[in-house]
């Protein structure tokens, strides 16, 4: 029910930026600075959307709809102007406005801070969901921290990653609005007094000795596309309880204040930057259990008081989808609050419990689940701990109900165990649903990495692959493409990707072809006007941009990729009639500050793209590019462009991906493993318009159980990968270090610390890859084929919609009905 073009005043669109420029610096508009005309702008966009954003939340509170809290600690939204502006219905009108003003859209657009709030694909997924749940007019909350730096900046010195703070809020974010009047206190220490009321029996717990500190949120907008919906994203920001003055002499607690001082500071201060691997540090846990705390408190508050107090129905309206383990706290937090707060037994708050949260895992790297020493969780979370300690033994009951005199099952499934709580058999043990995020992970999940959850409920289990929103990634990033295929086949795919379908009448006709291709080829032309403005480098927009853009993770493989191009680049040298497409191989990633062999990775890219950007004699076949600090924004430029879409991860390690799905929406041809979604991609375009190779993830899952895989015996017997290898230490990419790379080369052919030597597999799937780069090659020599690939490509997309991957948790999950908000 799109509602069509909503009245756009321009006029006085324009007068309100004119004013803001006054109101908020005391300027007229043309001595405003860059950053200065985008907040004018900005805000001006945010009038747009308050009326739509009250008129939202009345008929919530009219309507009483169940409503979803997305609980997740990283929320990668990318520039908000933009995409408000598309999902109003008004960017061509705008931009007008502006033009008539003297101001560029996307020179302002370009002046907005990325808000990175998260590392990678989880805090995307997170980001794009909203987007969905808004335009399919879903009741819903994003719950998260407002981090005061987000995702660090990279930059690239002498072939180094250097990180940077991002400091977001440097300028004010004109989007946020703060909230003052929800603030909650969360706690944390001390230790647990019980008292026991004389009358009625009950046990009250209080907390004593506690240091504390003041949540206060701050709300942004999410805007559904084409309709009145806006939604919140709120994010949580941590103030002292009391602002400390030094020159008070208040005979208050002067430690205990200036420690509950610093733990407000600290608390969200940044973002930890790892992706796939938790770093069990005790500020992260308190993170966690910050935000948690908080949203779960507004939650709760917000039912009763729509409920004349009372909770007992709470799993009716409200539902928790716990974005991997990190919130998961927030099971004994609900407990808690229905328990100590509420007056409910054990049994009425579990029933209410285990009907209200919901866990989605994301990974089955091991690196990657979270488990705190009991050390460390009870003194932290003192309150919390006792009510896991009660979950854990009540589970341990029905484990050995269910398995009598099976010691085994316990020590595989216990909450508690060795000293340490596993926060994914928390989740699983209350959660009323476990998914995972491709058909393979599920999978995988059901049969190896859960298979005990899953044998004793089975019932939880469920499968939601992901998706991405079309209206970012197509219509926003690729305005060229968009207007292309509305063109064709109407607006419909906007909001309903499925229709994209439609595309495929046109693969074959010749005219059609030619203008996809020369889509393709602007935006190369714009992404090569990127590189040399911030990279310096020349690239040929006629090359095959071949791209791998991706958290660095040894699981990713960026080093097959490089590899692969050492052994090109040997192979040219050798045979400098070799006949191949000019390929430009583009890389960008972020490594995890303390991730050394990742860095290493980085490091070597760059090395290698020295080395042969810079040999004249291959005249230009081969060009490498590190794309310097990847994020959304540059992302959308990136996947516009690419001809081909490297999804290289070894088998059963990349849960879905999501880049997968932007590349092919944007017409790429994957190149991967049967891996995450990319199982899904090939069914959907079919075999023949994607480029598979390497090890099942069967095959990888029973070399790990069962060994049998030496890459000495591969390094022994294979001339050109020992070649490739031996250049990572003859210095011939690092000649004032020759050990530079000793590291990656070890994790080639050495067991180290009870690491298999080439854990990823790499050398075992080098000569596989190196084929399908030839296929690539070689398809690529086939103009109209491979037009019709890549508009395949984009035209079979339809099923990696958010949108679908929403209705689906809609549907099976949450049981949420749509409110439509009609505007006066
Ligand atoms: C990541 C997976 C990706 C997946 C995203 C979103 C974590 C823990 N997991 O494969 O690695 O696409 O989650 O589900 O970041």
């Amino acid at each position: 029910m799109l509602q069509r073009k909503l009245k756009f005043d321009k006029e006085e669109f324009k007068k309100a930026v004119i004013g803001n420029s006054k109101l908020l610096y005391r300027k007229n508009l043309d001595e405003a600075t860059k950053q200065q005309r985008f907040q004018c702008v900005a805000y001006a966009v945010k009038d747009l959307i308050m009326d739509r954003w009250i008129a939202t939340h009345k008929q919530y509170d009219k309507e009483d709809p169940k409503i979803v809290y997305y609980m997740s600690m990283e929320f990668l939204m990318g520039r908000a102007l933009g995409n408000n502006m598309i999902n109003l219905m008004q960017y061509d009108e705008i931009k007008k406005a502006l033009e008539e003003l003297g101001l560029d859209i996307n020179e302002i657009e370009d002046q907005e801070p990325d808000p990175a709030l998260g590392n990678g694909g989880l805090g995307r997924l997170a980001a794009c969901f909203l987007d969905s749940l808004a335009t399919l007019e879903y009741p819903s909350y994003g719950c998260g921290i407002r981090y005061r730096y987000g995702m660090f900046k990279q930059e690239i010195k002498d072939g180094y990653q250097i990180e940077t703070p991002d400091d977001w809020l440097r300028d004010g974010y004109p989007f946020e609005i703060k909230r003052p009047e929800y603030r909650y206190e969360v706690k944390f220490g001390g230790y647990v007094r019980i008292e026991k009321d004389e009358k009625t029996g009950r046990e009250n717990f209080i907390q004593q000795d506690y240091r504390s500190v003041i949540a206060v949120p701050y709300d942004l907008p999410i805007l559904g596309y084409g309709n009145n919906t806006v939604n919140s994203l709120r994010i949580w920001d941590a103030e002292p309880v009391v602002k400390f003055n030094l020159n008070s002499f208040d005979k208050g607690d002067y430690q205990k204040a200036i420690e509950e001082e610093n733990l407000a500071k600290n608390l969200v201060e940044v973002l930890y930057p790892n992706d796939n691997h938790y770093a069990g540090k005790e500020l992260r846990l308190k993170q966690q259990y910050f935000f948690v705390s908080a949203s779960v408190q507004r939650a709760v508050d917000r039912y009763k008081s729509m409920h004349n107090g009372d909770v007992s129905k709470l799993y009716e309206k409200v539902t928790f989808q716990l974005n991997d383990t990190h919130p998961t706290v927030t099971v004994a937090e609900l407990m808690r609050i229905l328990m100590d707060e509420n007056g409910l037994d054990w049994d009425q708050a579990w029933d209410i419990t285990s009907k209200t949260v919901a866990y989605t895992n994301h990974t089955i790297m091991s690196e990657a689940l979270e488990k705190w020493p009991i050390e460390l969780f009870s003194r932290l979370l003192p309150r919390i701990y006792q009510i896991v300690e009660e979950i854990n033994r009540r589970f341990i009951e029905e484990i050995k109900a269910k398995y009598p005199g099976d010691q085994e099952k316990i020590r595989k499934m216990a909450i508690i165990y060795d000293g340490q709580v596993k926060m994914a058999h928390l989740a699983i043990c209350a959660g009323y649903s476990v998914n995972g995020v491709a058909k393979l992970h599920t999978e995988i999940l059901k049969k190896q990495e859960l298979k005990d959850f899953y044998e004793m409920m089975p019932e939880k289990f469920n499968n939601k692959t992901n998706g991405i929103t079309q209206r970012r990634f197509l219509l926003h990033g690729n305005p060229l493409l968009a207007e292309w295929i509305t063109d064709k086949i109407g607006d419909g795919w906007i909001t309903d990707l499925k229709q994209i379908d439609k595309l495929s009448l046109y693969v074959d006709d010749l005219k059609a072809q030619q203008e996809f291709m020369n889509i393709k080829y602007k935006n190369k032309v714009r992404l090569a006007k990127y590189i040399k403005e911030n990279n310096g480098i020349e690239v040929d927009p006629n090359s095959i941009f071949d791209v791998q853009v991706k958290r660095l993770h040894e699981y990713k493989r960026q080093l097959l990729n490089i590899l692969h191009v050492m052994y090109l680049y040997n192979k040219l040298k050798t045979d400098p009639t070799y006949d191949m497409t000019p390929r430009t191989f583009i890389f960008g990633a972020k490594a995890a500050a303390g991730y050394r062999i990742a860095k290493q990775t980085i490091k070597l890219i760059n090395n290698v793209a020295d080395v042969i950007n810079n040999d004249e004699s291959i005249r230009g076949k081969i060009k490498v590019v590190f794309i310097e600090n990847y994020r959304v924004s540059n992302g959308e430029i990136i996947f516009a462009a690419a001809d081909v879409s490297e999804q290289i991860s070894t088998a059963s390690k990349e849960a879905s991906g999501t880049g997968n799905m932007k590349f092919m929406l944007n017409g790429a041809i994957t190149l991967g493993t049967m891996d995450g979604a990319n199982v899904e991609i090939v069914q959907e375009v079919g075999e023949e318009n994607a480029v598979i190779f390497g090890l099942s993830s069967d095959e990888v899952i029973k070399y790990e159980n069962e060994g049998g895989y030496d890459p000495m015996e591969i390094f022994n017997n294979d001339q050109d990968v020992r070649e490739v290898l031996m250049e990572l230490i003859n210095g011939k990419y690092s000649d004032d270090d020759p050990e530079e790379f000793r590291d990656i080369y070890n994790s080639l052919l050495n067991f180290k610390d009870g690491r298999r030597a080439d854990t990823y597999f790499i050398l075992k799937d080098f000569k596989s890859y190196a084929k399908a780069q030839e296929e690539i090659d070689r398809r690529y020599k086939d103009k109209k084929g491979w037009a019709k690939s890549v508009m395949l490509n984009t035209a079979k997309s339809g099923k990696f919609s958010s949108d679908r991957t929403i209705e689906e948790y809609v549907k099976d999950i949450w049981k949420l009905k749509k409110v439509h908000v009609e505007l006066k």
